[in-house]
C-alpha cells in the first residue's frame, strides 16, 4: 500500500512539475515587483566628480567632498515622482565603495567628507526606510580598481562585500549585477586589459546562493549568465518590446531579441525590467542639465515600459553638491502628475459591458472620447494572451484601433501584467475587445479606457544631420578623415555613434589634427564609456588647435568591422565644451 501511495505521490508530483514547466509562475517577490511598477536608480560616485561614466580606478579620493550631501532629499524626490524604492550605486566599475568596506581602502573612509566617518549606503538605505521606499543595490562585478580582479581572489573579495551590503543595511528588494565586465583598468597600478568570462568567472550559483541566504526575498538582476529573477531588456533607451513575454529558458545564452521580446516557451519566469536614465548620461554631467527628457519622452518611456508588461528603472544622477538637480526632480514630479492625469477616470468604470464568447464589449452609453486601452492579466496564473483586437463603434461602424507606438503591425499581441495601448482620440459609443490567441484559457483582472490629454511633443533638435556639411572620407575601413577648405582654429570633436546596430561603434579612439597632411598632431586618445549600450553624443575636447584636416581612428570597434556614425561635429572657435 505505502508503495502504491510512493507512486502515486511521485506521479503527482512529476505530473506538477511538468506542469509548472509548461506554465511556469511568478514568485511572490515577482508579483509585488511588478506592482511598483516604477523605482529608482542613483547613479553616483567618484565619476561624478571627474565627469566621467565609467572611471578607471585610479581617481583621487580627495575629490569626493560633496558640500551638501543630503540622501532624504534624494528619497524626498524620487517619492515625489512616483518611484516606489531606489537601487543606488554602491560600487560602479572604478571600484570606489560608497561605504566603508572593510575589504579595501577605495572608499568614502578615505576621503575627506565627513572626515572618512561618512557612510553613503547607510544615509540612503535610512532615508528610504524613512520614505517608506524599498531599498536596493547596485554592485559592479567588474572593478578597474581591484588588483586582483581577473583572479579568484576577487571573486572572493567581491562575495565579502556583497555580504556586507546584504547584512549592514536592513532589508533589500533588488541586487544588480551589472553586465559590463573586463576590459583595460587601472588593477592596482597595473593599468592593462583583463579579460574574464561574465558567465563563468563570478560563480553565479555560489553568489546567488549568498543573497538566497541573507536577504531571501531580494530579486536579482544580472544579465551575465545564469539566470536570475530579473532581465535586462537589451537596451538602456528606455522602451522593451511591444510582444513581451515573462519568461526565458533557465539556461543558455541570451540574444537581444530573447531580452527584448522575452521568450514565449521559456521554462523560468524572468520578466523584464526596463533601465533608462532621465538625462542622456547615467552620471551627472553639467553638460546635460538642458537634456532632461522632456515630459512626452518620459511618458512615451513609461508607455513602452510599464505598459509592456514590465516595471521602469529611471535614473536620477547626483550632482557634484549632493543632491538631485532641480532640473531633473521638477520634471520627475511632472512626469508622476501627468501620468496620475492620464489615469485617473476610468471610462469603464460607469460603461456597461458584455462578454460575446472571446470579447468584451465596454459600452458607454453615449459618444464618448478616449484615446488609450489598459488590460491586465492575473498573471499568478501565467501569462496567456498571445494576440488580441481592439475595435471602435464609431457612427454605427465598428473600426480597428492599433498601438501608435509600434513601426510595423497593430502592435496588439501579449498583455501580461499591464498593457497600454495608445492610439489618436477617437469619439465612439463601443469598445470591442478580443482575445484572438492564448496559451491557455486567459485571465483578465483588469481593463481600462481613458482619454489622456494631448502632450507637445518634444521640441527636436533642427533634425540636420551637423556632418552633412562635412567633408568625410575614409582612407581606411577604421580611419575617417575630415578636410576643412582652410585652416581654421577648433576646440572639440563630437561623435554620435551609429543608432541602429552596435556594428561599427567606436569604442576606443584616436583623434589628430594636422594642417598639411604631413605632420600629425595627436589631440587625444581613450575611450568612449558605455557608448555601446548608451549610444550618445561623445565629446572630445582639446586645447583650441588650428587645423586644416582631421583623422578619427578606430582603435576598437563594438563589433563589425568598420567604422560607423551617424552624425559628427566638430567645433570651432576658442570656447571649450564640458565633457561629454
Ligand atoms: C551599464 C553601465 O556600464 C553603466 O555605466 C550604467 O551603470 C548602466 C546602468 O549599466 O551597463
Amino acid at each position: 500500500m505505502k508503495k502504491v501511495f510512493a507512486a502515486l505521490s511521485a506521479l503527482l508530483f512529476s505530473t506538477m512539475v511538468s506542469l509548472a514547466q509548461l506554465n511556469p509562475l511568478p514568485s511572490n517577490e515577482q508579483l509585488e515587483w511588478y506592482d511598483m511598477e516604477m523605482y529608482a536608480f542613483i547613479h553616483y560616485s567618484l565619476n561624478t566628480y571627474t565627469d566621467q561614466e565609467w572611471g578607471f580606478g585610479n581617481e583621487d579620493l580627495q575629490l569626493f567632498n560633496p558640500s551638501d550631501l543630503d540622501c532624504r532629499q534624494w528619497a524626498r524626490v524620487c517619492k515625489q515622482a512616483g518611484m516606489k524604492g531606489i537601487i543606488f550605486t554602491a560600487k560602479h566599475h572604478c571600484g570606489f565603495c560608497m561605504w566603508p568596506s572593510a575589504y579595501t581602502d577605495y572608499s568614502v573612509k578615505n576621503t575627506p567628507w565627513k572626515d572618512g566617518h561618512g557612510d553613503v549606503v547607510r544615509e540612503l538605505a535610512e532615508a528610504c526606510r524613512e520614505e517608506g521606499l524599498k531599498f536596493g543595490f547596485y554592485l559592479s562585478p567588474w572593478d578597474r580598481n581591484h588588483a586582483k580582479y581577473g583572479t579568484p581572489e576577487y571573486v572572493t573579495y567581491f562575495r565579502n562585500q556583497l555580504r556586507e551590503l546584504l547584512t549592514n543595511y536592513g532589508d533589500v528588494f533588488e541586487v544588480w549585477f551589472d553586465g559590463a565586465n573586463g576590459g583595460d583598468g587601472w588593477y592596482g597600478g597595473a593599468n592593462e586589459t583583463r579579460r574574464i568570462d561574465g558567465k563563468t568567472y563570478y560563480g553565479w550559483a555560489e553568489t546567488f546562493g549568498l543573497i538566497r541566504e541573507l536577504q531571501p526575498h531580494a530579486l536579482i538582476w544580472n544579465d551575465g549568465g545564469d539566470r536570475a529573477d530579473l532581465r535586462w531588456v537589451g537596451t538602456e533607451a528606455g522602451n522593451v518590446g511591444e510582444t513581451n513575454w515573462s519568461l526565458m529558458p533557465s539556461t543558455g545564452s541570451t540574444t537581444y531579441e530573447m531580452l527584448h521580446y522575452g521568450v514565449e516557451d521559456g521554462d523560468v519566469w524572468c520578466p523584464g525590467e526596463t533601465n533608462t536614465s532621465i538625462r542622456p548620461g547615467w552620471f551627472y554631467h553639467e553638460t546635460e542639465n538642458d537634456h532632461v527628457k522632456s515630459l512626452s519622452k518620459l511618458m512615451d518611456t513609461y508607455y513602452k515600459s510599464v505598459g509592456r508588461n514590465s516595471t521602469l528603472l529611471l535614473n536620477f544622477p547626483i550632482a557634484p553638491n549632493g543632491r538631485i538637480h532641480p532640473n531633473d526632480s521638477l520634471r520627475g514630479i511632472a512626469f508622476k502628475k501627468m501620468i496620475d492625469e492620464v489615469f485617473k477616470d476610468n471610462l469603464v468604470d460607469n460603461a456597461f459591458i458584455t462578454v460575446e464568447g472571446n470579447s468584451t464589449v465596454i459600452d458607454f452609453g453615449a459618444p464618448t472620447s478616449f484615446n488609450r486601452f489598459v488590460a491586465e492579466e492575473e498573471i499568478q496564473f501565467g501569462q496567456s494572451v498571445k494576440k488580441f483586437t481592439l475595435e471602435a463603434k464609431v457612427d454605427g461602424e465598428w473600426q480597428p484601433l492599433e498601438d501608435e507606438l509600434v513601426e510595423e503591425g497593430d502592435g496588439l499581441t501579449t498583455i501580461g501584467h499591464r498593457r497600454i495601448i495608445c492610439f489618436p482620440t477617437v469619439r465612439a459609443t463601443r469598445l470591442r475587445f478580443t482575445i484572438n490567441e492564448s496559451k491557455f484559457e486567459p485571465k483578465i483582472k483588469k481593463l481600462g479606457v481613458y482619454l489622456a490629454p494631448e502632450l507637445t511633443p518634444d521640441i527636436p533638435d533642427s533634425g540636420e544631420k551637423k556632418s552633412s556639411g562635412l567633408h568625410i572620407y575614409f582612407r581606411k575601413p577604421y580611419m575617417m578623415m575630415i578636410d576643412f577648405d582652410s585652416e581654421q582654429t577648433f576646440t572639440a570633436f563630437r561623435y554620435l555613434p551609429p543608432q541602429d546596430t552596435k556594428d561599427g561603434i567606436i569604442t576606443h579612439y584616436t583623434l589628430s589634427a594636422s594642417t598639411d597632411y604631413q605632420n600629425w598632431t595627436k589631440l587625444a586618445s581613450g575611450e568612449f564609456s558605455n557608448i555601446v549600450n548608451n549610444p550618445i553624443w561623445q565629446t572630445i575636447n582639446f586645447e583650441p588647435t588650428k587645423a586644416k584636416v582631421f583623422k578619427f581612428e578606430a582603435d576598437k570597434l563594438s563589433s563589425g568591422t568598420r567604422m560607423g556614425y551617424s552624425d559628427i561635429e566638430i567645433v570651432k572657435g576658442s570656447e571649450i565644451m564640458l565633457k561629454p
